[in-house]
């Protein structure tokens, strides 16, 4: 566990009283917290004082693993427990009146984490877990809770479905990181959607699913799965009959908490009165009988502004009709958009309830030759009393997908706090720390989605913008360029070639490296491609013509290197090809290499 945890501390820099305050980073940061300049060392043996409450079960494993040494001996005591607990009585005042709210005090001789539920309990145990990686333990106090009751994930994309081994990991780390929702949606998945729906699991596939389940509940998630059955629904009893058939299947595989998407569909299945009446008896009928299963889900066929139309009366039958405690997904203005206060004034009055934001990104099933692996930026910070739930919809990527995760797990706990560039600097560490500045490289060119049908660009190549920029300008008014953007753009393309080598030849996270790997070859040529380019046209100024020839050949080389890779890369994809750089530094890149070759022909 200790070594996922990149928190640092940063000393002084504040002054509370007569102590120097520390700052300190976790992930998510919590709502409230006072530290101590000095710390303790970790305890070698402690002893757990605890009521007999089987909820405390997944907090007290966790302690256990994150801090070895366990002994009804030892005198340093840690204290957990649940609000209504004897052992935590004293503290009863300091829980905060929060869902998964705690509060978690450190001093020199006992830790005590105090919660208002079980889930409570277990993030205080995963937040010790990372205070436990410092080189102290701080004598700290905090108080914690999410601004966003459901955060997490929706397996909800066309393509490749994650593997088994990817979801596990991906289950571990939304406990690491305080998210407590899954929701199983693969569109390819044939037992989730057309054909299979009404068919229960394989053995095989259903085995699985039961080991995702048990590990879920090992990180205090909920796993959901979804049925997705709009395209070939016929509204009578027996496909009702089937459903409920499968929900129960799914029920007996451990399942807890269940969707229904009628996203991408078109024909009789669209039919908001007949959603409706669906939803509404598998929740009279099915989830709220059975006591132990989360609130129904559902995902409305017009599930963004674009495609609604309020006059066809679609949403307001939804917010009519169905029962008071089914959610309702949305996606935002578009299908890919930001998400603020205004995507709420819309929905919500709609809906009659807090929408259930499902937010596309960073899928990528639509732009399939790029990767989204820059920082989570754009929504609101203003809109943890609008939303009822705030889940991403990832790449088919499942461990390049963490970035962005690890940016949104921050922000839908803590929004005041939440600091984009901060969470990628530290979620880059998180995946990889032994090789942070090669994939830190790589990540910094593989943000921008390039053109697509909903217009969401992101920021691309910013550590080397101004350089390309002033280089260009300088062309473009026949001056001779800034040496100093010269040799900084040179320099980035030299770290560009030295990330792809290291991550192609890295032991650390296979995973990640298989998924990226097109991506790292095209990388590795686009760097070369950029030093070739402006040796040409050094030497080129510095009237080498020899030199300046032979730059200019590799470049040219290098060129259709990247045209054909282009092609044989990823091909299998919709959108075939790996992009990197695509937003700014190849196209610049381009223009360079035009210029060079103009040069070259009048010194013919
Ligand atoms: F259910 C929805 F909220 C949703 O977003 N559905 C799909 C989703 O599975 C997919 O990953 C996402 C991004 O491509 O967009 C939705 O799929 C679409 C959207 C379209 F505009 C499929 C076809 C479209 F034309």
């Amino acid at each position: 566990m200790k070594k996922n945890i990149l928190s640092a501390i940063m000393l002084g820099l504040l002054c509370i009283g007569p102590l120097q305050a520390q700052e300190l980073f976790l992930n998510p940061m919590p709502q409230e917290y006072t530290i101590n300049q000095d710390g303790i060392n970790t305890p070698a043996q402690y002893r757990v004082l605890a009521d007999d409450n089987d909820a405390l079960s997944p907090a007290i494993g966790l302690l256990e693993r994150v801090m070895p040494g366990e002994n009804e001996e030892a005198s340093f005591r840690v204290c957990i427990g649940i609000k209504g607990d004897k052992n935590i009585k004293k503290y009863a005042r300091h829980i905060p009146a929060k869902a998964e709210g705690y509060y978690l005090k450190i001093d020199k001789g006992s830790i005590t984490i105090a919660a208002n539920d079980a889930r409570g309990a277990y993030y205080g145990v995963q937040t010790l877990a990372q205070l436990l990686a410092l080189p102290q333990l701080p004598l700290i106090e905090i108080t914690d809770y999410p601004d966003i009751p459901y955060r997490g994930v929706v397996e909800g994309f066309y393509g490749t479905p994650w593997s088994h081994e990817a979801r596990l990991s991906q289950l571990d780390f939304y406990g690491r990181n305080k998210m407590n929702t899954y929701i199983y949606g693969p569109k390819d998945d044939p037992y989730h959607r057309t054909p299979h729906w009404r068919k229960p699991y394989p053995e095989k596939e259903a085995a699985q699913l039961r080991e995702l389940v048990e590990r879920a509940k090992a990180n205090n998630v909920i796993f959901y799965w979804a049925i997705h059955p709009g395209q070939d629904i016929r509204w009578n009893e027996e496909d009702r009959t089937n459903l409920m058939n499968k929900f129960e299947s799914m029920y007996r595989l451990g399942v807890r908490g269940f969707a229904v998407f009628f996203d991408d569909i078109s024909g009789e299945g669209t039919k908001a009165d007949k959603q409706a009446e669906l939803l509404n008896y598998l929740d009279d009928n099915f989830v709220r009988p059975k006591g132990d299963v989360a609130p129904l889900i559902l995902c409305p066929t017009e599930y963004n502004k674009a495609w609604a139309n309020v006059k066809g009366g679609y949403l307001t039958t939804l917010g009519s009709k169905l029962n008071a405690g089914i959610q309702v997904m949305w996606t935002g203005n578009d299908v890919v958009a930001s998400i603020d206060h205004p995507t709420f004034e819309f929905i919500n009055p709609l809906i009659q309830r807090k929408a259930y934001i499902w937010w596309n990104y960073p899928v990528t099933d639509y732009v399939q030759d790029h990767l989204l692996m820059g920082p989570v930026y754009g929504n609101g910070t203003d809109i943890k009393d609008d939303a009822i739930a705030f889940v991403s919809n990832p790449m088919e990527h499942a461990e390049a997908s963490k970035i962005a995760l690890y940016g949104i797990a921050a922000y839908t706990w803590n929004m005041d706090d939440y600091d984009p560039h901060q969470a990628w600097e530290e979620s880059i560490r998180d995946l990889m720390p032994a090789n942070a500045p090669y994939l830190r490289t790589f990540a910094l060119h593989n943000t921008d989605l390039g053109p697509n049908r909903y217009d969401f660009r992101r920021e691309e190549s910013e550590n080397i913008r101004p350089a390309l920029e002033a280089i260009l300008n300088s062309y473009k008014h026949g001056e001779a360029p800034d040496q100093e953007a010269l040799s900084q753009v040179e320099e980035e393309c030299r770290a560009i070639c030295l990330a792809s080598d290291k991550l192609l030849t890295s032991d650390e996270n296979p995973m990640l490296i298989e998924e990226i790997a097109p991506w790292l070859i095209r990388f590795k040529v686009l760097g070369l491609f950029g030093q070739e380019v402006l040796n040409a046209l050094q030497r080129q100024a510095l009237g080498q013509t020899k030199e300046a020839d032979v730059a200019y050949q590799k470049a040219r080389v290098l060129r259709s290197t990247l045209q054909w890779t282009d092609k044989l890369l990823n091909p299998q994809a919709q959108q075939p090809g790996a992009e990197c750089g695509s937003k700014v530094l190849l196209p610049t890149l381009e223009v360079l290499f035009e210029i060079a070759a103009s040069r070259q022909e009048k010194a013919e």
